[in-house]
């Protein structure tokens, strides 16, 4: 009748495992439960840029936005403009610029959503030589 410990140790053992084992499976708990903040700024997508015409022409002559944007025109002249894309008298280049069109004095109003990355010349069409009123969108 001689029993040998190893048996008993052994059952032991399983019951022991067989325990620990039931015991850690409730594991993956630890989720947080904040929202996450929105990591939004970096991709912030240009409003467009303004141009303003005065009695001296366009400033600034050239402005740079982010593909998608619009451009404003603001007519601060005493006198009408007609802001179209180069080039004159076609006005083919980037149609979007074309919404602009014609301004009365005090009026403002926005291209078209620029989405092709590219240069766009524009003028005034009453006036095509005068450089003053002349300029470009870079869309990027
Ligand atoms: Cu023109």
């Amino acid at each position: 009748m001689h029993r040998t410990p190893t048996l008993l140790l052994s059952s032991a053992m399983v019951l022991v495992l067989a325990a620990t084992s039931c015991g850690g499976s409730d594991s993956g708990s630890s989720t947080p439960s904040s929202p996450t903040p929105t990591p939004s700024p970096t991709t912030t997508p240009s409003t467009g840029a303004t141009i303003t015409i005065t009695s001296s022409g366009v400033s600034p002559q050239s402005v740079t936005v982010a593909a998608g944007s619009r451009v404003t025109f603001v007519n601060n002249d005493s006198r009408v403009h007609d802001m179209n894309s180069d080039p004159h008298p076609e006005h083919t280049d980037c149609q979007e610029l074309n919404q602009v069109g014609f301004l009365a004095a005090g009026q403002t109003k926005q291209t078209g959503n620029l989405t092709t990355v590219r240069t766009c010349g524009f003028h005034d069409h009453n006036q095509s030589t005068n450089t003053s009123l002349q300029g470009t969108i870079v869309i990027q």
